[in-house]
Parts: structure tokens; sequence; C-alpha cells
């Protein structure tokens, strides 16, 4: 289907809290938030319920990453090859690439009802810019042939790859991701932007989880309000001369402290190896792959 269905994302929402979800299968870990959203973990849903019903539902899913730079090489083949075997898989799914050299995008065998879109943008000078720069062109994206085409997407971090099954049970309205490092963390102890001058400031008191911007979702209509905020936040402290403490992941977190998110991804979903294990990770569906600083920030 084109164009952004309410009805569509509607049924699904209702069918996540009615028919798909067993919170109680987890009683070690929070499975809902203050405001009644599902925190999805392993074992709380049923992946082939999840699976059937959305198949009913005739998606379009798209996933956006960005790979700029030396990334290119490093981390997109693997990032597109292990999305083919664990990423919405049955479903139709566009992928699209955001780089500078779309010649140097390794060609991918895709899945029946898979595409690759390829888009050219231009190289930001500083790396924090690259990061900072996807909101601008995501707002844009949405505003055009991939809000057109998909109904909902995932936006991600290309520095990762996929270990499980990342399904339907992951779409919602709007999606955030437990951030893996600090989802134990005391909330005064969170890495929010606490500059009150900074648009992404939150006050002590403030802040629900601290969420990764490595991976979050949505309704295209969704999506547009938090590329929209982001961007704007961003540029606002750009003109007074801040630079918000994790970047656009800031702003992020300011987002979802404003418009709670309608579903959150457990930290199985974006876990990092170098945690080591831990009782309440089951089945990690994305991995940190790791980073060689010395030879990417230079
Ligand atoms: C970024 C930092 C340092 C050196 C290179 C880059 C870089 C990033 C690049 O050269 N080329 C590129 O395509 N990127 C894209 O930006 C790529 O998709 C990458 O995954 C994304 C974010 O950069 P990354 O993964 O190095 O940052 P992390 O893993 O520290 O990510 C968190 O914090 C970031 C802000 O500092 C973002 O919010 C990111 O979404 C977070 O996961
Ligand atoms: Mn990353």
């Amino acid at each position: 289907p084109m164009g952004i269905c309410p009805e569509t994302t509607m049924s699904l929402l209702k069918d996540n809290f009615t028919g798909v979800l067993r919170p109680w299968a987890r009683p070690e870990v929070l499975t809902c938030t203050s405001w009644g959203a599902p925190i999805i973990w392993d074992g709380i849903f049923d992946p082939h319920v999840a699976r059937q019903k959305a198949e009913q539902q005739n998606l379009t899913i798209g996933l956006t990453v960005f790979a700029v730079g030396r990334y290119l090489e490093k981390y997109l083949a693997r990032f597109l090859e292990t999305a083919e075997q664990h990423f919405m898989v049955g479903q139709r799914v566009v992928y699209y690439v955001f780089t500078e050299r779309p010649d140097a995008v390794p060609g991918i065998a895709l899945g029946p009802g898979r595409r690759l879109r390829v888009e050219r943008v231009e190289r930001e000078r500083r790396w924090q810019d690259v990061s900072m720069a996807r909101m601008r062109t995501l707002h844009a994206a949405l505003g055009g042939r991939l809000g057109r085409e998909a109904s909902f997407v995932f936006c991600m971090d290309v520095d990762q790859y996929f270990r499980g099954t990342f399904g339907p049970e992951a779409l919602a309205e709007s999606v955030a991701q437990l951030h893996a490092w600090h989802y134990r963390w005391p909330l005064r102890l969170l890495p929010f932007e606490r500059d009150e001058r900074s648009a992404a400031a939150l006050a002590p008191d403030e802040g629900d989880f601290y969420y990764h911007a490595a991976v979050f979702g949505g309704s295209v209509a969704a999506l547009q309000r938090l590329t929209a905020h982001c961007a704007r936040g961003l540029e606002q402290d750009r003109a007074r001369g801040l630079e918000a403490r994790w970047h656009d992941e800031s702003h992020l977190n300011k987002f979802f402290w404003l418009h709670k998110p309608a579903k959150v991804l457990s930290p199985e979903y974006c876990w990092c190896p170098e945690i080591g294990p831990r009782a309440e990770i089951h089945r990690p569906r994305l991995l940190w792959a790791p980073k060689e600083y010395h030879l990417l920030r230079d």
C-alpha cells in the first residue's frame, strides 16, 4: 500500500495489546512503561503469531541506514546481509542506504519482496556532523519516496549486525530503543543533556529511560514529527554555538520525553557484547559491531 495508513497502524497497535503480548512471561523485567506502552522482551510475544498478523496487513517496512566515508566498507555489507536473514522476514521491505558514494554500495542478494534504494548525501566534514545531518536527511526522505512507499520505518546505525529475529513485534506508531549500557542505571545518572541553554536539555527530575539513537522507528507521520523536532533542535543549538552531549541522540531523548513512544524495545534488540552475559538478555537481535576509533575518527 502507498502512503500512511492510520487504520493499519491502529489495528496493529490494538492487536499488540490484546492478542499478541503476554507481559507476565517475563516477571523479572519491566514490560510496561508508566504511560502504558509495552516494553518488548523476548518471550512476551509469539513470533509466529506476530508474523502472521503482520503478513495479513500487507505492510511495507522501510529500513534506513547511513554509510558515509569508511563506514561503508567497514559495516554496510554485514548490516544488509544479516538484515536479509533476520529483519522483518516475510514482510515487504525497502532498504534506504544513504551514502556519498552510491557506486561503492555492495551488491547484496535480496529475498522476494525486498528492495534496496541508494540515495546520495553530501559528506560532512566533522564526524559529529555526519551523525547529526541524518535527522535533516531522513525528514526529507520521509516527505518523499520513502514516505510514500513505506507504512512503517526503522532508522538504524550501520555499525551493528543482526543476530536474531527482528520482526513485526517491534512495529508501532513510535518505537524507542533502551540503551544497552544504561537500562539499569538510576534516572539521575542517565547521560541526558543537562545544559539548560540546549534545545535537548532535560531538567534533573525529567527523563523516563535513556534511549539509543541506533534504533528508532514508527509510522511515517510520527517519524516526520520526530526528525523535524530533532533537526530543529540541532540547528537551534548550532546557532547558539552549542552541541548537545550525545549529539542527535540527546535531541531524540528530548523528543521521546515530550512525546512518549508507543512501544519500547528491550536492550535485547540492540545489545553490546562487551557488556558480557546478563540473565535477562535472552536472545540479542542486533549486536554492536566493534569500533576502531583510531581508524575512523580522524
Ligand atoms: C561517526 C563517528 C565517528 C566517526 C565516523 C562516524 C560516521 C558515522 C561515519 O564516518 N560515517 C557514517 O556513516 N556514520 C553514520 O552515523 C553511521 O550510520 C553510524 O552508525 C551513525 C552514527 O555514528 P556512530 O555509529 O559512530 O556513533 P555511535 O555508535 O557512537 O552512536 C550513538 O551516538 C551517535 C551520536 O554521537 C548517534 O546518536 C548514534 O545514533 C548513536 O547510536
Ligand atoms: Mn553506532
